[in-house]
């Protein structure tokens, strides 16, 4: 048999990685090789090329430049949890929370599936630093693919190209990232416009730190630089390695006087997480400002100073369309104006794209994301409810000066929010790192209204790293209290909840750029200016100690039910966290026990000492 020609450019110097290619190339058996270098023509030539495949539609030059639309095939339209798995040595060091096969029983899978899969396609190697290149807090991938989607993705998404590629030298390491849509050509046979597999297998081997996968062309499945190599391969390393690889994104806040600190927050899915990294103060609140770093992922390493410094791995935004609009995040809207690539959205007669809630009134008529004729009245979404966009995090009105400093910036807080309707405050500041951690530990949303057995129904999603830890979630907590021991000035953890209702279900906080009292009361507890009284939860805002201007109206009552402690109801709570740590129980940290305890037993302290008193809340 015929040996496929590598062609691998000089500049290609590592031992390993041609080594790899090679054997899987003889394994996928792709028409040929491409070796990406990142550039603007080699990114103009593959989007024309999808054009001409019929993958994108190249969206109106005059409404978004140099942006176009991709239609997924209906069945491959989010990440597939069910088939992702963790594939460590010993099924413990996976964990309850995570599906698990052997690393030999799933490699002799992936073989069989791998076989011949890329006949008839590029096979195209894709070089990339997550995190700034050269620093070092990032590291360098290299993702092999049969899809050119995933690779202007991947350069809109990561530092991607020939750069990353010289800093692997000859012998530096390298993440391997192996991805096909599991859709080899027959000679003759014509490609649809997306090419998937019903057969999906999302695969993590965390001890070879590397990652296949099989059967999707969409988003965190094929994109593996994200959620498979930025949080579940990285987290493995980071628990390794002493530092930590997290769900969060990273802001800057700036004070009028200059003052600038950063804070970095996980919350799990819809819960404006992207919003919350981009958010624009109310004008009232004369001279604050927000900056961001990242709206997904941190990377947070120790430094000599004690404290802890955090990078976005990622280069662009992958977001979520439906619900953004210039309401809910003009900055993120701003960042869309060109140089996108859209998935699952509508398109308007006039080439340009709309998703629901973008606009107050639903344009006339749209071709709907699977490219049927769409009318308002018709009763199907325009975009799909997982839409993206993919967008370069430059082009964002409110980039942090420093988004790309190797060092990093130094996190001040760490604040951790859930949707729920009842029982969590606006926002509380835990005791110490260790009720932080259980914080994290034990956050969780309001199941929908679908998945729900009762109303309130809990989800718990410690860390929102449920579907993205690579290790067992006890070693996990282990991991980050540990992390607290070796920090002399550790940031600060915050809890928030912007989504409580009143008794006629209507949402108390108005949420959006009025989250930034809540982020100004942080910033002082952090500095030690803002006033706060305790309750059980720990440190509590009084009414006074939150900037109300421009919101003069939110009345002392309203403020008390936003941050009222229930006795009943957090008895329940930690009743319920029982739920989640039983089922980790065997790698549990102990001091959890101690302070689920210790917190039920502050829940019996005099009403008078805390939060059932609402004079407590206020000086007046
Ligand atoms: O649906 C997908 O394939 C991606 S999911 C995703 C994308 C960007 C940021 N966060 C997420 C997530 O699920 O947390
Ligand atoms: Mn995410």
């Amino acid at each position: 048999m015929e040996s496929i020609p590598l062609n691998a450019p000089a500049y290609v110097r590592n031992r390993k990685l041609l080594q790899w290619v090679k054997e899987t190339a003889e394994l996928c058996l792709p028409d040929s090789v491409y070796w990406c270098d990142g550039s603007q023509e080699e990114y103009d030539r593959l989007c024309v090329e999808m054009v001409d495949s019929g993958t994108f539609i190249k969206l109106s030059e005059e409404k978004r430049p140099n942006s176009f639309l991709c239609r997924s095939d209906p069945s491959d339209v989010a990440r597939v949890e069910d088939r992702t798995f963790i594939c460590s040595i010993r099924k413990q060091d996976a964990g309850p929370t995570n599906n698990w096969v052997a690393p030999k029983e799933m490699k002799a899978t992936m073989n069989k599936l791998f076989s011949g899969c890329m006949k008839g396609r590029t096979m195209y190697v894709i070089p990339f630093s997550m995190g700034p290149l050269g620093s070092h807090i990032s590291h360098i991938g290299v993702e092999i693919s049969d899809s050119p989607y995933v690779v202007t993705n991947m350069r809109i998404m990561t530092r991607m190209g020939r750069a990353a590629m010289e800093l692997l030298g000859e012998e530096s390491e390298y993440v391997p990232c192996l991805h096909s849509v599991g859709a080899p050509l027959e000679p003759g046979q014509q490609d649809v416009p997306w090419p998937c597999n019903d057969t999906k297998y999302i695969v993590h081997f965390p001890e070879e730190r590397a990652i296949v996968s099989y059967g999707s062309g969409y988003g965190g499945n094929a994109l593996l630089g994200k959620k498979c190599f930025a949080l579940r391969i990285a987290s493995s390393m980071a628990r390794d390695e002493g530092w930590l690889a997290e769900h969060m994104l990273i802001l800057g806040v700036e004070s009028p006087e200059g003052e600038k600190d950063y804070v970095a927050a996980a919350f799990p899915s819809a819960c404006g997480k992207t919003n919350f990294a981009m958010m624009i103060p109310p004008a009232e609140m004369d001279g604050w400002k927000i900056t961001t770093i990242g709206d997904d992922i941190a990377w947070i390493k120790p430094g000599k100073d004690g404290r802890l410094h955090a990078i976005n791995p990622e280069y662009g935004f992958f977001g979520v369309a439906p619900g953004t609009s210039v309401k809910s995040n003009p900055n993120a809207m701003a960042t869309l104006y060109a140089n996108c690539i859209f998935t699952n959205v509508a398109m308007t007669p006039d080439g340009d794209v709309w998703w629901e809630d973008m606009t107050k009134e639903a344009p006339p008529s749209l071709i709907d994301w699977q490219g049927k004729p769409w009318t308002p009245d018709c009763g199907r979404p325009a975009a799909h409810p997982n839409a993206r966009f993919t967008s370069p995090a430059s082009q964002c009105p409110s980039i942090d000066a420093g988004w790309e400093n190797p060092d990093g910036v130094p996190i001040a807080a760490f604040i951790f929010g859930g949707r729920r309707g009842d029982t969590i405050p606006l926002v509380y500041q835990s005791a110490n790192w260790y009720y932080g951690v259980y914080l994290a530990a034990t956050m969780g949303s309001e199941k929908t209204a679908a998945a729900a057995g009762k109303i309130g129904d809990v989800r718990r999603d410690p860390f929102a790293m449920i579907p993205f830890c690579g290790y067992h979630m006890g070693d996990y907590f282990n991991h980050w209290l540990q992390i607290g021991r070796t920090l002399s000035e550790p940031p600060r953890i915050f809890g928030v909840n912007w989504f409580r209702k009143d008794e006629n279900g209507k949402f108390l906080w108005p949420g959006f750029g009025d989250n930034m009292r809540v982020l100004k009361w942080i910033i002082g507890r952090v500095h030690g200016r803002s006033a706060a009284v305790e309750s059980p939860l720990g440190w509590m805002p009084k009414y006074e100690s939150l900037d109300w201007s421009g919101l003069e109206d939110f009345t002392f009552e309203k403020f008390t039910k936003l941050m009222s402690v229930d006795r009943e109801a957090w008895k329940q709570e930690l009743f319920s966290h029982e739920e989640l740590l039983e089922k980790l129980y065997d790698k549990l940290p102990k001091e959890f026990n101690h302070i689920r305890e210790l917190m039920l037993s502050t829940l019996w302290m005099s009403p008078e000492h805390w939060a059932l008193a609402p004079e407590r809340y206020s000086e007046q």
